[in-house]
């Protein structure tokens, strides 16, 4: 929708509220980033709201380059449009459209998109304190895309695709996957968990059931779910639509700590 628009009249779908939220485009505003450089970040979702990880969409220009998180911090980063370097232990992944990576908490790395280019890279950062777990190293970085997994059914429905692209392993604490829904597929109940989401509209829209809200969702809108946040999605429209879904995994409720 048309910024300009949305300005004269004072409207917009985002919402905040103590369990959830909905960010949609038009209420972005550009921020900074501690020791990023060519860089237009937007938080959407942080402690500030009372959720326990970050979620950021950010825009990197030519010869723009990233900065560590902080100690302790694991990142998850997910390419929407463009081309972007990633370094780390000597060697250069280039990720594009669906290509991501996770970095494990401590690990030196960049970010870049190559001076030489004319393009700029768009993608989302997931960040979040990472969870040891006794008896389990921390995960190794990984470097991946959307397309090399296949995706399974999602409880038996073939009209719901699940792309898990992380490992279920122990190690992780975070689980990254992608929901694809074919149109007028809803999830099959309304689920109520302790787990958080982030999730950011890929593709297509449709609506999701927040708490006790019904709201019209469409590409580029970012939710957060908090806590037992109960959750339904239904797909409308014509096209497919489909999500990149943050989960907390594989930790006891205890040692989620409430930030805020
Ligand atoms: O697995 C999940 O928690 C997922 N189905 N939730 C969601 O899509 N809101
Ligand atoms: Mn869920």
């Amino acid at each position: 929708m048309n910024k300009q628009i949305l300005t004269s009249t004072g409207e917009t779908r985002s919402r905040v509220t103590r369990s959830h939220a909905l960010i949609a485009a038009d209420g972005h505003v550009n921020t900074t980033l501690q020791g990023w450089s060519g860089a237009e970040p937007v938080i959407l979702i942080s402690p500030q709201m009372g959720a326990r990880f970050c979620l950021y969409l950010i825009t990197l220009l030519s010869g723009g380059t990233s900065a560590p998180p902080l100690p302790g911090v694991e990142r998850f980063v997910y390419v929407l449009d463009g081309e972007l370097d990633l370094e780390f232990s000597g060697s250069t992944h280039r990720l594009a459209l669906g290509g991501y990576a996770y970095l494990p908490p401590d690990l030196p790395h960049r970010l870049t998109v190559d001076a030489g280019r004319t393009n700029t890279a768009r993608f989302t950062v997931v960040e979040r304190r990472y969870i040891a777990k006794d008896g389990h190293d921390a995960p190794s970085p990984l470097v991946s895309t959307t397309d090399d997994h296949p995706g399974e059914p999602f409880l038996g429905d073939g009209n719901l695709t699940v792309r898990k692209l992380l490992p279920d392993e122990p190690g992780f604490d975070m689980a990254m996957n992608t929901m694809t829904f074919v149109p007028g597929t809803p999830l099959p109940f309304v689920e109520t968990h302790f787990m958080e989401h982030g999730l950011v509209m890929l593709s297509g829209g449709g609506v999701y059931r927040l708490d006790d809200d019904w709201y019209p969702v469409t590409a580029g809108d970012v939710i957060w779910m908090g806590p037992y946040c109960p959750q339904w999605f239904a797909a409308t429209g014509r096209a497919d639509a489909s999500y990149l879904l943050y989960k907390e995994t594989n930790r006891d409720p205890f040692l989620f700590e409430r930030l805020s």
